[in-house]
Parts: C-alpha cells; structure tokens; sequence
C-alpha cells in the first residue's frame, strides 16, 4: 500500500507562510475603516520564493512518503488549533481591504458534510473567524440531502431545474431521479460555478478535493470532470473516514484522465486530515501563480460512517484517533470550546418534543395522519444521541484543523466560504437519526464568509445554497449565467444592510430507499415529499402524503415564532384564513414551477 500526499516540500510552504505575516502584520490592512478606499498593497518580491522552485520541489516530491511534505508544513505552521498566523496579535479590522478595479480574488469553499449548526460553536477557529467573517443567521439548504443540496450548490439552480431529486438512480437506470447519473443526465457539469469561472473569461484555475456526488464512483482512466482545473476526490469509502481512493486528474498521452491513489487504515490517512495537506499544499502553490482560482474543500465530516468501520473500534461517527477519549470513556476526548462532559443532546431545542401537535393539517381543517412515529426516546436512547453528539464535535477537531490551515495560508485576496450541505437531526421532533425534513436542524447552515471588501457581522437576510454559485461568479467578476435560479451575496456581504431576499424555499423528494445510500437513516427515509418557504420568523411546509408518483395528498405544517432565540417548530399552527398562510402559500405555489428570475422574485 503507498501513501501519497504532500505535493510542497516544508521550505517552500514556510516561506508563503512568512509572505502571509508580513501581509498580515505590516500590511494596508492594519487599519482600514473605509473599503472603498483600499486597494492591495503588492508584498515585496523577496518575500517570496522564486517560483520555479516551488513548481520543481512540487513535481519531485509527488511520490514521497507521508510525512515529508504536507505533514511536515503543517507542523511547521504552528501546529493543529491555528491562533494567530505567526503568534502575533492579530490586527483590529474593520473591514478587509476591497479590491482594485479588475482584480480577480481567489474562492476557498469549505462544504462540510452533514454538520449541524450547534457544533460551529464547538470549533475554536471557526469562532475565530467568525468574529472576521460576514456570517449569516438565516442560512438555509434547498434540501436537506446530500446530493440534492450539493448539485444545488454547485448549479445555483434548484432540484426541479437542474433534475437532481435525490441521491440515488432511482428504478429506472434510464431516467434516473437522483446522484451523479442524474446530475450528469441533465448536462450539469458545464453548468457549474467552476465551469463559468474557468471557462468564461474569468481565467480561474478551478480544483475540488473531498466528496463530489453520490454515486460518482470513478475508475481509474475515467475522463476528467469539466470545469474543474485540478481534481482530489475521494471514490468510494470516504464515509469510513480510512480506506478509500482519491482520484487526481492526470495528462495520458494527451488526454485528461483520472489516476488513483489508495489510502489505507493508518492514523495519517484519516480522511480529513489528507484533505487538510492537500488544501495546505494547493493553497500554497495556487497563491504564487499569477492566475486566480477557486477551491472547493469537500470534507465527508461531520457525516456518519457508512457502510462499517473502518477499524473495529471505530464509532458510528469516527473522529481523529487523537480526539478520542483515551480510554473508551464518554465524556474525554477534544470537543474543542468545552468539554465534552458538558455536551448532551437533550439541551437541543425540541429534543423530544412530542408530535402530537405537529401532524399536518388539510385546508379544510381535518387533522391528517402523523407522517412519522412518535415515541418519546427513553434513557437509554438519549444517552446513545449523547454519545454521538459529542463524537461529531470531535470529528469536527479536525475540520477546524483544516480550516485553520486553509485560513493562514491564503493572502489577502482570497475568499473564505464555510458551510455545510445539511444539518442532522438526534432525537429532536422524536425523529431518529437523519435529516431531509424543512425544520432548522436539517435546513439550517452556518455560512461565514471572509475575504476582500468583506464587512464583518451578522447578516439577517434570508439566503439559499441556491445563491453560492451566482455569489462566486460575482466575486470574480463575471455576471452569473442566465440559467441561476439563485442571486450573488455580495452585496450583503459588502453591506450588512443592503437588501436581500426574504423567503427561502425547499424541496424535497422522498427517495426510492436504496441499500447504498449512505444517507438511508430511518430518520430520513420516513420524511415525505414535500416543498416548504421559510421566512425569518414563520415556516410552511405543503406535504404530499401519498406515496405513489401518479397521485397527490397535500396537507400543511406552519410554524411561526422561528426567530425568537432558542425556538423550533413546536405547534403546527396552520390555517388557511392566516392572511401570513395565504402570502406564504402564494410564494410556494410561485416557486413550485419556477425558473431563474422566477425564483428570484418569489424569494424577494
Ligand atoms: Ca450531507
Ligand atoms: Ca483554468
Ligand atoms: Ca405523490
Ligand atoms: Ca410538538
């Protein structure tokens, strides 16, 4: 078995780290209160190696052992936990300084998987960020399922236009309703924010490392994916967090094709830490080049493993070895902020709360039947949430790892986008492990942005995954392609107060169950069909009850209420002469058929 990762040798990656100080220590963004008074400062030539020698020490050391390159760089890069980039205090900053007209900044795009809202908080440096990042407080998924969310995410545009429903084929091979055949079906892959980055003008240098799509299972010699520059991406296994492949793109006698690389079972190849090298190595070779890129960083964490473990004494949610309890015990281990002893699942709002009062309701009033049971979790149960509670916040040690790394080795220049596919579900609303239902632990994201012209704070506006690809073409210049359902986030993110949507919409397809599905939690699968708007404060969600393709029953859920602190979907409220129900209702019908600018009226 060989292990190949870390493609810079130390040296080269301290000396970008030393660029990165001086940029950081010394440089215009010091004090800057006034971004439209900014523009970069050029470092001095000296503070960076020549570039030929980073490209040679690159291409030489692409077949060394493990610790070499990336591991070795990251140690000498301060260590796991990040701080300050050089140990010094950092700088008071308002606001990071804008860009000069014409400028081209680089995209770093952190899409966790499966992490829920409360384990951000969990996470040093992500706290750290925040605190310089625009962050958003209504940030939601269009569906609360893996693949659905992510081709979504990579289109800009919604499941019932760009043909992704669900993360499987589906019965039929030949129409499939989900994964990566549907998403390849439907011509996606020239409709990604990477393809227009590097296709269109922009010029981007465009490279993804970790989980693509559900059922992209590459081989190798398989041709490369369009849009994409650069390719790490992990085949089957990730979900195990060892013993998978990652495919990089490679040049064959010409062509573009994919070469694979096994990984095994050693501590050094826990998946997010390979991810976290890599992400380090690409950073520091893409930052010396003169073209700009985008980088998307695709962890599996905070996901459930699936299908076994990995090693026989893997948890069902496996953190790094050395974020485990020592001795097997509950409550050590790294939980990051707090200890772990003071994480438990019950202080979740709406663990366990009772459903009798949320069954959906027909117009006429009539009570239809609850769509899922409604058993209250005993002990025993709680005590088993608790446990995996507090094995993602230690799986998430190692995001904030990588996350920490990706944020000292980017300039000045660089955005940074951290947020997640979907949240998860344990136990709240007596639901069992999963997600894909329209209530905030599922829908909700975190979303932080920093980067040039980026003012720091909370945003309150309404946005959608459905805006992130129009958002990165923005940042790069380019007008978004006419086919985006979504809208670009800069303006938000230049000014707290500039105007921003205020519905957000849902749409989920209950799956044809399949064995594969790593997402197939009981908790998941009982959710039906539905499409939902969420707006601050209220939520209505229009079931269709009737599992058969060919027929409809639609009942309602309506929550208000949402934005007051701590609270969740606790009563359905719904009823049909609520002049809120109505408007909401009109924007769901508005949204249930509608293309680009549609969407982006009915979300104002
Ligand atoms: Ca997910
Ligand atoms: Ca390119
Ligand atoms: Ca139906
Ligand atoms: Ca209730």
């Amino acid at each position: 078995m060989r292990v190949r990762e870390g493609w810079l040798i130390a040296a080269a990656a301290t000396s970008l780290a030393l660029a990165a100080s001086f940029l950081w220590g010394a440089g215009p963004s010091a004090s800057v209160t006034d971004a439209s008074q900014q523009v970069f400062a050029t470092p001095p030539a000296a503070a960076f190696e020549p570039a030929d020698q980073q490209v040679g020490a690159r291409a030489s050391d692409r077949t060394t052992a493990a610790d070499r390159g990336g591991r070795g760089a990251d140690r000498k890069r301060g260590g796991n936990g990040g701080g300050t980039r050089d140990g010094k205090p950092r700088p008071q900053v308002d606001i990071a300084p804008a860009l000069a007209p014409g400028e081209r900044p680089n995209v770093v795009f952190i899409l966790m998987d499966d992490f829920s809202a409360e384990l951000l908080q969990q996470m040093p440096e992500a706290m750290r960020m925040k605190q310089e990042s625009a962050y958003f407080t209504n940030a939601f998924v269009a569906d609360s399922l893996c693949c659905t969310s992510r081709a979504v995410t990579l289109t800009g545009i919604y499941p019932h236009n760009n043909g992704v429903s669900t993360n499987s084929t589906g019965p039929d091979p030949a129409n499939p309703e989900g994964g990566f055949p549907a998403f390849q079906a439907s011509r996606n892959g020239t409709r990604t924010f990477a393809y227009s980055m590097n296709n269109r003008g922009a010029g981007y240098r465009t490279i993804f490392s970790g989980k693509y799509l559900n059922e992209y299972r590459p081989s190798s010699g398989d041709p490369a994916q369009p849009g994409w520059d650069e390719w790490n991406v992990v085949g089957g296994g990730g979900y195990r967090g060892w013993d998978y492949s990652m495919f990089q793109v490679e040049n064959r006698a010409g062509s573009r094709v994919l070469g694979r690389t096994y990984y095994g079972l050693e501590d050094e190849a826990y998946l997010t830490d390979v991810l976290r090298r890599n992400a380090v190595d690409e950073i520091a070779d893409a930052e010396l080049q003169s073209e700009p890129y985008a980088f998307e960083i695709a962890p599996f964490s905070t996901h459930a493993r699936s299908p076994g473990p990995a090693h026989y004494d893997d948890p069902l949610f496996p953190p790094a070895p050395r974020d485990r309890p020592a001795n097997g015990g509950e409550t050590g281990g790294n939980c990051g902020t707090t200890p772990c002893s003071l994480l438990n699942i019950e202080d979740l709002s709406g663990y366990n709360d009772d459903q009798l009062d949320n069954r959906p309701t027909y117009p006429d009033g009539t009570v239809a039947t609850r769509w899922h049971r409604n058993r209250e979790f005993d002990a025993e149960r709680t005590a088993r949430f608790t446990t995996y509670y507090r094995d993602r916040a230690r799986m998430a040690q190692s995001l904030d790892q990588l996350l920490a790394k990706v944020r000292a080795a980017v300039g000045p220049k660089t955005y940074v986008v951290l947020t997640s596919d979907n949240g998860l579900h344990l136990g709240q609303h007596r639901l069992t492990m999963g997600k894909g239902t329209a209530y905030g632990h599922d829908v909700g994201v975190p979303l932080l942005v920093s980067g040039p012209g980026v003012r720091p704070g909370p945003r309150d506006q309404m946005v959608s995954n459905v805006d992130l690809a129009p958002t990165f073409e923005t940042m790069a210049g380019l007008t978004p392609t006419a086919d985006r359902d979504g809208a670009s986030m800069l303006p938000m993110l230049r000014d707290a107060d500039a105007p921003g949507p205020r519905f957000v919409f849902i749409e989920h397809t209950r799956p044809t169950p399949a064995a594969d599905d790593p997402d197939n939690e009981v908790g998941t699968e009982l959710v039906p069909s539905y499409i939902a708007v969420r707006s601050k404060d209220a939520l209505l969600v229009r079931y269709d009850l009737e599992r058969s393709p060919d027929a409809v029953d639609y009942a309602y859920e309506f929550y208000r209420g949402l934005a007051e602190p701590g609270a969740f979907e606790e009563t359905n409220t719904y009823d049909i002469a609520d002049p809120l129900v109505q408007l909401m209702t009109e924007r769901l019908l508005q949204f249930s058929t509608c293309r680009e600018a549609e969407c982006r009226a009915a979300a104002r």
